[in-house]
């Protein structure tokens, strides 16, 4: 009977075909001696208690745990559990969290719980292999840390493997069989990155780039879209840096015209070559499909870049950001909060640059502490002080002071944070924001900053949670932000809208007619989550004439005063010609689904937030601003 190997991958992720298992139990049973003796199970959660249960339950031979900084504090307690009640279990653990961390997460109790440091591939065949053996020995095994009698041993790192192609391909195996097409399906064609930014765990534990063959891409692509998958991840760190990728974007575009999928695209964009970036997303773009683009600009400010050792072009990003506007895609820029280097102040200007240079969405990381990184060895140069997040089941380490930053200003960043993130990412006063910021009004650093003054000081008055999810700020977790981005465009928008007046009625723009006018316009142009449910405004609207409004659109006559100021701030959204026009919100909404619990519904809508041009309403000419045809002469 074969011995059985239970994979297990704590994460919420079950629609995701992610790929430690399929690759490291078909690399492994290349070996013949291994696929005679030993059987695969996969296994996915991410409730402790079921975990534990079926772990305990499952009586396999070896335990198998993929380790991220997301579900280390569940491995660790189900271990734990799987432990005490039979302290010989085998039980091996690999991922980036564990990786060289033997002194954290192992215990010379255990001398059968071992971890496979890096790259697994050539670790975990070799590891079964030897359990084969008539009398294991941990030692033979290069990659392994483990205890034994008392003492920590960490071998020697493992070869790594030649090439991508070594490893079979994870699109012929049962799990992706049995999977479906709206799952969330990874694929990997370069493994490692060529730079060290010392924030970041690949730069230090995977140095040698290897690549998937031509061949290989495509063949692997043409199982994923023949499956009809929606949704795909490429998870290179740096999707652009090669003359390949240009040519994989190609052979997506042709496999959208030809078979329909897939719909959507992430990745990770390089540092290098945006005109190779401009071209990859124009070629998608063109067949289709969607993607949100990643732009790595991490921070503005020149110490920080130093101290992260990071080079970059911030003119080329921006070049990026408007070739991209300019072609109605959607992008993101990344930027993380609070960098060694960067002051409160420096950070704000920083993000009132970006939106006066149009960024489409502007997404802010919380700057966290990751095993293997060579920040970790910089806690005291950079006087970074952490805590932990509240979730047992991670263990993520948020910097919350640096030398420049102290708690409260940290704090302070993340109200800023979220007031940009309200009133400019998610285009609650988006053109008005833009007006008053182009003439000299107020500008976006100062408008930001009002508005968190604005809302904290309701914290006493109000019980409207909004105002509580801005006092906390988002840094640890996107629940405040997706619960906004959710009340804000669908659940209750008319609450939003009279928040949105008291604040900008309290402002001393409030006696500019333009601005006002520009305030309606931003009220009318807020997108919408779900089709068909654009209802008339509650809003006593003083400048806009509505002259109807239906399921999906308003139709509206625009004062000629603002005319040129909205459709500069619309950009390719804007096609009218007249001031007669239909502002039609019907773009990618897909129907409200009252079958999909509303946890869930709060977490989709993250992606509405990230991709506005592919949901924000269009702006055309109403159909009665088109000269009609004159009447027939009377017979
Ligand atoms: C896809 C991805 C995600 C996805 C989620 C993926 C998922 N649920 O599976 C999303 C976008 C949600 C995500 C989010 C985040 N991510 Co992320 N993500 C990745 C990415 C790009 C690919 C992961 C992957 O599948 N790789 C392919 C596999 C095959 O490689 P691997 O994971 O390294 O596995 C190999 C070895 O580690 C080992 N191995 C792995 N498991 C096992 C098990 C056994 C038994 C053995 C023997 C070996 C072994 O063998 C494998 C093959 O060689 C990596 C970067 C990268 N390129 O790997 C970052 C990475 C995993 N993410 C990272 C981080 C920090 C985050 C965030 C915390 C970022 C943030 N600040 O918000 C968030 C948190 C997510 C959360 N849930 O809270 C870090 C993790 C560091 C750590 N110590 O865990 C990484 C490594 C990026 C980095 N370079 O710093 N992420
Ligand atoms: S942040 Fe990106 S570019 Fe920098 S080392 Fe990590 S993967 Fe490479």
């Amino acid at each position: 009977m074969k011995k059985t190997v239970l994979f297990v991958l704590p994460d919420s992720t079950v629609v995701e075909y992610s790929l430690p298992m399929p690759y490291l139990v078909q690399y492994a049973a290349q070996d013949a001696s291994i696929a005679e003796q030993w059987e695969f199970v996969p296994y996915k959660n991410i409730s402790l208690e079921k975990t534990t249960d079926d772990l305990l339950r499952s009586n396999a031979d070896v335990y198998a745990l993929s380790c991220y900084v997301w579900n280390i504090g569940l491995v660790k307690r189900a271990v734990q559990t799987v432990l005490e009640h039979n302290p010989a279990t085998k039980i091996i653990l690999g991922g980036p969290q564990v990786s060289w961390q033997g002194a954290k997460y192992l215990s010379a109790k255990y001398e059968n719980l071992v971890i496979c440091n890096g790259e697994g591939e050539n670790v975990f065949r070799d590891y079964l292999k030897e359990l084969m053996q008539p009398a294991p020995n941990y030692a033979n095994v290069k990659g392994l840390s483990f205890y034994k009698k008392g003492v920590l041993l960490t071998n020697q790192n493992a070869d790594l493997i030649e090439s991508l192609d070594d490893i079979p391909s994870p699109f012929d195996s049962e799990l992706f069989n049995a999977c479906n097409s709206n799952f969330f399906v990874y694929i990997e064609t370069v493994r490692s990155c060529p730079f060290t930014c010392t924030y970041c765990s690949s730069g230090m534990a995977r140095k040698k780039l290897r690549k998937l063959s031509k061949a290989r891409i495509e063949s692997d692509l043409l199982k994923i879209v023949q499956k009809g998958v929606k949704i795909l991840n490429v998870i290179d760190d740096n999707f652009g840096l090669f003359p390949q990728d240009l040519e994989t974007a190609k052979f997506l575009a042709q496999c959208k015209r030809e078979y329909g999928a897939p719909h959507l695209i992430y990745k990770a964009t390089t540092k290098q070559n945006m005109q190779r970036t401009a071209e990859i997303e124009d070629v998608l773009h063109q067949a289709g499909i969607s993607s949100a683009v990643e732009i790595p600009l991490q921070t503005l400010n020149d110490a920080a870049v130093k101290n992260i050792s990071r080079k970059h072009d911030v003119d080329a990003y921006l070049w990026l950001v408007d070739f991209l506007n300019k072609k109605g895609i959607d992008s993101y820029m990344e930027y993380i909060w609070p960098l060694p280097g960067e002051t409160l102040d420096a950070f704000k200007q920083a993000i009132a640059k970006l939106c006066r240079a149009n960024a489409n969405v502007i997404l802010v990381y919380p700057f966290v502490l990751l095993h293997n990184t060579e920040m970790q060895n910089d806690r005291i140069k950079f006087g970074l002080e952490t805590v932990y997040s509240d979730n047992p089941d991670d263990e993520i380490e948020y910097v919350v002071k640096t030398n420049e930053v102290s708690h409260e200003e940290n704090l302070r960043g993340w109200h800023f944070v979220m007031a940009q993130a309200v009133l400019y990412g998610m285009r609650a006063l988006f053109i008005t924001a833009r007006y008053l910021d182009t003439n000299n009004i107020e500008h976006y650093q100062s408008l930001f900053d009002n508005f968190v003054k604005f809302t904290l000081s309701k914290l006493d008055t109000s019980d409207f949670p909004f105002y509580q999810y801005m006092q906390s700020g988002c840094f640890k977790g996107d629940k405040e932000l997706n619960t906004i981005i959710y009340e804000l465009l669908y659940s209750r928008r008319d609450d939003y809208d009279a928040m949105l007046l008291e604040f900008a009625s309290s402002r001393p723009w409030w006696s500019d007619e333009q601005a006002r006018i520009l305030f309606e316009v931003d009220l009318v142009n807020r997108e919408y989550i779900y089709s068909s449910t654009v209802v008339p405004k509650r809003y006593n609207f003083k400048y806009l004439e509505i002259l109807d409004t239906t399921a999906d659109s308003y139709l509206l006559k625009l004062p000629p005063s603002v005319t040129e100021d909205v459709k500069t701030a619309l950009g390719v959204k804007a096609t009218f010609n007249s001031n007669c026009v239909e502002v039609n919100h019907k773009q990618k909404q897909e129907a409200f689904d009252e079958t999909i619990p509303v946890e869930e519904r709060i977490m989709r809508s993250f992606h509405i937030f990230m991709t506005p041009y592919a949901y924000l309403p269009e702006w055309r000419d109403c159909m009665d601003s088109v000269a009609l045809p004159p009447p027939a002469p009377p017979c």
